[in-house]
């Protein structure tokens, strides 16, 4: 297993057992290296032992854009359209979660993103928001996914069911966007086995938790970045949040303080808190 993590530090690679950091290299230039896997072994191997300990750990990305795509789980179609039902809106969710071509949309901007620990939020004029917790993929400028994080597409679904045209304003403000904690570098395909859990909590009491794994996702990971790298260039690459299969019902809206816990296995955990 290897994992890259972005620290204040500099970015540091985990590979069996041994962790260093890769002092005078990049983040951008790393993510899109050729041969990453063999390329990373051997800057490992060249690279003194590192401690994590007192270094803060920063979100994975460099110069990326991060792009989501939506309604690829049966449970994400089912809520929305149950939220967009008053405005009519919920054909379209029926018909993207079975059409050829996948809902794709831009997330953030890097300096959007927040990373591991730090505070996502909640937008001032919205009174129904909730965490979506994605398996997130890291992909170069070549189109290839070099490997597997995690993400919080920080939704107001009130704003998102009013009109499904006001979508980038439920998906897009500032602190809208949590990845993290790493990016564990792809060696093989992720399991679909592969489970994802959210957990929320309030004043020491879990007010929420749902589970899914990676066998309710119906699309491939190839086939969401092929649609996103179809007419459109990432020159430093990009991350695509693959949509979630998660989401609290209809009596349940995130607020502030509340701590938000996403597991994926093999990639680790994702804490946030809302501000
Ligand atoms: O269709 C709106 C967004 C869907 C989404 O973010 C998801 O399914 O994860
Ligand atoms: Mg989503």
């Amino acid at each position: 297993m290897i994992t890259l993590t972005r620290t204040d530090a500099g970015p540091v690679v985990s590979i069996d057992g041994k962790t260093a950091l890769l002092s005078g290299t990049d983040w951008d230039t790393l993510f899109n290296s050729p041969n990453l896997v063999s390329h990373l072994k051997e800057l490992a191997a060249s690279s003194d032992e590192f401690s994590l300990d007192g270094t803060s750990i920063l979100a994975p990305i460099g110069t990326q854009e991060v792009w989501a795509a939506g309604v690829t789980y049966y449970r994400s179609r089912d809520a929305r359209m149950e939220e967009s039902k008053a405005s009519g809106g919920q054909d379209f969710y029926a018909k993207v979660y079975s059409a050829e071509r996948p809902e794709l949309f831009m997330k953030a901007s890097a300096f959007r993103v927040v990373g591991p620990g730090a505070a996502v939020r909640i937008r001032q004029d919205s009174k129904w928001n909730v965490p979506e917790p994605e398996l997130t993929l890291a992909i170069n400028s070549r189109g290839e996914i070099i490997g597997y994080t995690i993400g919080n597409d920080m939704s107001s679904r009130d704003i998102e069911g009013e009109n499904p045209l006001y979508l980038p304003q439920a998906k897009v403000y500032d602190g809208s966007c949590a990845i993290g904690p790493c990016i564990l570098i792809r060696e093989t395909d992720i399991s679909r086995e592969t489970t994802i859990d959210l957990s929320i909590e309030r004043d020491g009491e879990t007010v929420f938790s749902g589970h899914t794994d990676l066998h309710q996702l119906k699309r491939t990971p190839e086939e969401l970045v092929s649609y996103l790298y179809r007419e459109t260039a990432f020159p430093a690459g990009a991350l695509l949040m693959t949509g979630t299969g998660i989401i609290p019902g209809t009596d349940f809206s995130l607020k502030s303080g509340d701590r938000i816990t996403i597991c994926i296995d093999s990639i680790g955990v994702l804490r946030n808190v809302v501000a």
